[in-house]
């Protein structure tokens, strides 16, 4: 395929770097909030509905709050190809995470828009609601919204302030009643593509700029209660004690040797010690727990033996404790026909490419169950992400987007 269009590079890095400044911090050191529904997503779902319908888009959001931009195909009862991602981020996040999977999509629908080809299938370009979970605690609301896999008990989640995720809806003039209304069920869609920086160092390390996904970790996320008893920490003998923060503290690195024995991953990137004085034993511990490998088995034996564990430790040291599972999605492989297509591509373009495995989560995992899947992955700097120094380059960004964009013409032709 010769290439006859190209993505336009300098209007996709100045609508990555306009987004980019929602959400900021003042002096940038503290990178970018976008919590779901809160005012800084809010204010960024504004600027995308501006971007999608200044692409000349049909623009608009499903009960679940997902953002769909769409481009017409000649037959309008085909399956659609979906294309998306998502641009609500983590606490102090970076500007490429998720924002340019949707900004790329809208870049590559536009260039089709603006080269006057005509395609069968209707191209959505959707950003998801809440895929990362930061401020209710589990994530993918939106992908789980259009596949059916959201349920009412989604709506009682209360963010760390106790707003619950029913009134944030409301606030953001969302009404979540109908959220079955969003839901698409699989022969409505053709084929779902997501393209996402790495977050790894696995291409910069090969130096190449685009990688093509072929297994996407699945997490599960717990959230641990420990309850001990709070006491004077200068006299209460170390025997007579039962101390959450201690209690907690040997399970945690218990956490680290299970996920290295299994070679998975795991984390805890939330706890909190309560009542919090320094003279104080802490009677109440809270943390979470992020779990992960691509095998669904190991990881089941994984979770286990950290349930175990706690179990143990909480036994000897006379704690009582309260897991709760807050987020388990499966571990999935993207498709052959997907991933063929990719590097098809990829060879026309003249663009070295490799295949590697995910380790973080996406929207796709959960697409995946509904549709065909494919990821495309853009080089990140050291690898930094979820984190303020994130950072891709003008050029990578816009190659994955000329690769996306290609891959578009083939899916919706
Ligand atoms: O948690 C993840 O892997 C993703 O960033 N939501
Ligand atoms: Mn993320
Ligand atoms: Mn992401």
């Amino acid at each position: 395929m010769i290439v006859t269009y190209r993505i336009n590079q300098k209007r996709l890095w100045n609508t990555l770097m306009e987004l980019a400044k929602i959400g900021a911090s003042p002096n940038k050191k503290e990178g970018i909030t976008r919590l779901s529904l809160s005012l800084e997503d809010l204010e960024a779902r504004e600027y995308l509905i501006n971007l999608m319908k200044e692409s000349d888009l049909h623009v608009h959001v499903d009960p679940i709050g997902n953002i769909i931009g769409s481009l017409a195909g000649t037959n309008e009862n085909a399956p659609a190809v979906i294309v998306g991602s998502h641009i609500d981020t983590v606490f102090q996040g970076g500007i490429f995470d998720g924002s340019l999977g949707v900004l790329g999509a809208i870049e590559a629908v536009r260039t089709i828009k603006e080269s006057g080809i005509k395609l069968t299938h209707p191209i959505d370009v959707v950003s998801f609601t809440d895929e990362e979970g930061s401020r209710f605690g589990t994530g993918y609301i939106g992908s789980k919204g259009m596949t059916g896999e959201l349920t009412e008990d989604y709506f009682t989640l209360k963010d760390d302030k106790g707003l619950s995720y029913q009134e944030a809806f409301l606030q953001a003039n969302l009404n979540p009643t109908n959220y079955k209304d969003a839901v698409r069920n699989g022969n409505e869609m053709k084929a779902y593509i997501e393209m996402h920086i790495e977050q790894g160092k696995v291409l910069e390390e090969n130096n190449l700029a685009v990688g093509i996904v072929t297994d996407i970790q699945g997490p599960i996320w717990l959230e641990v209660t420990l309850i001990g008893s709070a006491d004077h920490a200068g006299a209460t003998p170390m025997d007579m004690r039962r101390d959450a923060s201690l209690c907690m503290a040997e399970i945690l690195l218990e956490i680290e040797k299970i996920a290295k024995h299994y070679e998975g991953v795991g984390t805890v990137g939330k706890l909190k010690i309560e009542p919090g004085g320094v003279n104080i034993i802490p009677g109440k511990g809270t943390f979470s727990v992020d779990l992960r490998h691509v095998d669904k088995q190991i990881r089941t034996q994984m979770v286990n033996e950290v349930y175990g564990k706690i179990e143990i430790t909480c036994k000897k040291r006379k704690i009582q404790f309260q897991i709760v599972k807050k987020k388990d999605v499966d571990p999935t492989s993207c498709s052959e026909s997907m991933i063929a297509v990719l590097e098809d591509v990829c060879k026309e373009l003249n663009i070295k490419t490799m295949k590697l495995p995910c380790g973080a989560g996406h929207d796709s995992l959960i697409m995946s169950k509904v549709t065909e899947m494919g990821m495309i992955f853009i080089r990140s700097k050291d690898g930094i992400s979820h984190h303020p120094n994130e950072w891709s380059e003008k050029e990578d960004c816009a190659t994955g987007t000329q690769v996306l964009f290609q891959s578009l013409l083939r899916l919706a032709k």
